[in-house]
């Protein structure tokens, strides 16, 4: 059950779609407290409660134990100190003793957690501006507290089927010439690949709608010619528009009054990458609508993909910033100073970045009503992947977009699908994107994934290799990395052939992938959970944190560690382990309920089937529509005969009827051998295995 209280006077954010009627009595469980402007929800702790949600923040998947912030943040160094990300996702889940119950606090502005971090024995959730809608859930389970939630925050976004494939990406392909390179590297190689990304330095002086014609030429006779071969490109889109005239964005934008002001009534100047820029009122419908039509060029050039990205918006600095600066420095400028002034006068200038002064200095139109930006922070990116989802929409209401977007907030998983930022080349960090999974996608967010092989900072071979192994699995699979870094395309290693293979893994189990996902943007479910929602009664798993379920027949567990040759492994019952080195090359063992050491050498890794249920995989294929899911073989470990429902359709309708995309396979055993059976499938059953 949900049940909405509010507090002072909430700002509409639109995350919840379907409204919920304001409950007058007091808030059970929570002790609701005002201080000066803000208000906080209090509850004291068990010894061994868990909390969960947070969506994209960093540390674990049981949140406990720390504080965080709800802010958007532009940052790059995603290290366990961090109170923010980029997104903000105010859903937490308490399961414990007194049972499961959980808080989403609707405010667009900065709203912490302190999860037992003043007090260990005590949550404090507070909404700095005292203006919110709380939502107070309950429910049986954890899974069930999550789909109360999703129901009300109204359904997922969902990708094309070819949202799936693979992306390679890479902050510092500049021309066509890059991108057919890149292209016919992975396909000479046979290395499967479906998206090619299109970072700023396409467009023509970082200005958002344009692409530079010395570099892109002919970019529709470059799309089409993807497009032949099942490539398409997906181009990034800034908040920040450059502040040139002639420009038509920004002249059309200055002629309308749609760029955010100050005070005074200017527009608000700060810098981005297209040097000064002014920013959007996402907030305004009607910016929002001019906005997502400027995809319409891009789409009308045969563009089907777009990624938006600093919309936090990051802003390098504003001219009062610079000028707060430099005033600071011609002070000090010719005196004595101290160290600590000289640690003021570092940080006028280092601290000038994504700073609280200059999100205090513009204003948004909330609905007729001047709101200053830090009240509504956190709402800016959201806003902006709204815009381009309509942009895309409106250019063809049938036909499903891909977008991507990095700053976030609830409501905003209806629109997009979220990537997780700039993370580093770090071990650390495959098991950090791993954690952030099931977080997200208790917040609707299911279509997402990180960097692999790691944004900033050199990759690794083995980096890469073991990453790809995880993000196999991870509905968004795109392979990025930062301007500078070291090359890190899968042909640029001496063993791009076992990276191949593991991709053929991707791509055999798209059918089945993309069936699990389709499920659950239908039945408002997670794709991956935390083993605590699955085996709650079971200590050990309750408190596993490295290994996910997939859907509801498989778990993961990649390794994450340099020079592991293996991992060990917490069975909650008794699971078939799928040791894959390719599509077609992989063992099937039957293990035990219990822990288990796995040998996995560099080109391995696993995925776990609960007895008793199967999974089918395709062969693997260079592109998703080259995907023969017509010819399947079944894996699984069984007693008796099973059945499971598998769901496809053309990869890109927007009316999507589960039913009727449903088949029924039907697996029977007799007498010691297995049969399947399933409309229009032909599948192999020669890989199940029977009994002990
Ligand atoms: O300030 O467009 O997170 O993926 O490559 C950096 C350049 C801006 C940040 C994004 C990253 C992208 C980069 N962008």
């Amino acid at each position: 059950m949900i049940r909405r209280y509010d507090y002072g006077t909430p700002i509409p954010t639109g995350a919840v779609a379907i409204p919920q009627p304001v409950c007058e009595d007091t808030m059970p469980r929570f002790t609701v407290v005002q201080a000066d402007s803000a208000i906080s929800f209090k509850v004291s702790m068990d010894e061994d409660d868990m909390i969960f949600g947070l969506g994209e923040t960093v540390r674990g998947v049981n949140k406990r134990g720390h504080l965080y912030r709800s802010w958007c943040s532009d940052e790059f160094s995603h290290t366990e100190n961090k109170a923010s990300l980029y997104a903000s996702h105010n859903l937490v889940i308490f399961s414990g003793r007194s049972g499961v119950f959980g808080l989403f606090v609707d405010d667009p502005g900065a709203v912490t957690f302190d999860l037992g971090y003043t007090r260990s024995d005590e949550a404090v959730i507070t909404c700095e501006n005292g203006d919110c809608s709380a939502y107070y859930i309950t429910a049986d389970t954890l899974i069930g507290a999550v789909k109360e939630f999703r129901h009300i925050i109204g359904r997922s976004y969902l990708p094309p089927k070819w949202g799936l494939g693979y992306i390679q990406s890479r902050w510092g392909y500049t021309t066509e010439e890059d991108l057919r390179a890149v292209a016919r590297n992975h396909r000479e190689r046979g290395i499967p690949l479906d998206i090619l990304s299109m970072d700023i330095d396409y467009m023509e002086d970082f200005k958002d709608f344009t692409w530079d014609a010395r570099k892109f030429p002919d970019l529709p006779g470059m799309v089409a010619d993807f497009k032949k071969d099942d490539l398409r490109v997906m181009p990034i889109i800034d908040a920040g528009v450059k502040e040139e005239a002639g420009d038509p964005t920004y002249d059309e934008g200055i002629e309308k009054g749609y760029f955010c002001r100050k005070a005074d009534g200017k527009v608000f100047v700060g810098a981005v990458w297209p040097g000064r820029a002014v920013f959007p009122d996402f907030l305004r419908e009607d910016v929002r609508q001019w906005f997502g039509k400027k995809y319409h060029g891009m789409l009308e050039a045969g563009v089907e993909a777009f990624w938006n990205d600093m919309n936090e918006p990051a802003i390098f600095y504003s001219e009062e910033g610079l000028a707060d600066a430099y005033a600071k420095a011609d002070s000090m400028r010719g005196t004595n100073i101290g160290v600590y002034d000289y640690f003021a006068l570092k940080d006028a200038f280092t601290g000038m970045s994504n700073s609280m002064e200059d999100y205090r200095r513009f204003y948004h139109d909330v609905n007729g009503q001047i709101m200053r930006h830090d009240r509504v922070h956190n709402l800016y990116g959201a806003m902006m992947t709204k815009a381009g989802a309509c942009g895309m929409a409106s250019y063809n209401p049938d036909k499903r977009h891909l977008l991507f977007s990095r700053a976030s907030y609830i409501g905003a998983h209806r629109d997009g699908g979220v990537w997780q930022g700039d993370n580093n080349a770090w071990w650390s960090h495959i098991l950090l994107s791993l954690k952030e999974m099931p977080g997200m996608n208790m917040c609707g967010f299911l279509y997402t994934g990180a960097d692999l092989g790691g944004f900033g900072c050199n990759t690794t071979e083995d980096l890469l290799q073991r990453w790809l192994q995880l993000g196999v699995f991870t509905p968004l699979m795109r392979n990025h990395a930062a301007l500078g870094t070291r090359d890190q395309e899968i042909y640029r290693f001496r063993k791009w052939k076992q990276m191949r293979d593991t991709l053929t893994v991707r791509y055999g189990l798209i059918p089945f992938l993309y069936s699990e996902l389709v499920k659950a943007v239908m039945k408002d479910d997670m794709y991956f959970r935390p083993l605590a929602f699955d085996y709650p009664q079971d200590r050990i798993a309750s408190r596993v944190e490295d290994q996910m379920m997939l859907g509801s027949a498989c778990m993961i567990a990649p390794v994450y560690e340099q020079n592991a040759r293996g991992r060990y492994v917490y069975l909650p019952e008794d699971m078939l382990m799928v040791r894959f080195r390719s599509s077609e090359n992989y063992d099937c063992l039957p293990m035990k309920k219990g822990h288990h050491w796995i040998d996995l050498a560099m080109n391995e890794f696993p995925l776990f089937i609960r007895r008793g249920q199967v999974i089918p995989m395709a062969k693997g294929a260079e592109a998703v529509a080259r995907i023969d899911a017509s010819c399947m073989t079944l894996l699984g470990w069984l007693d008796h005969g099973t059945a499971f429902t598998l769901y496809d359709d053309d990869g890109e309708t927007t009316h999507i009827d589960l039913e009727k995309g449903l088949t029924l396979v039907d697996v029977q055993v007799r007498g010691g051998t297995v049969t399947a059976r399933g409309e229009g499938l032909t599948l192999d059953t020669s890989r199940i295995i029977l009994g002990e």
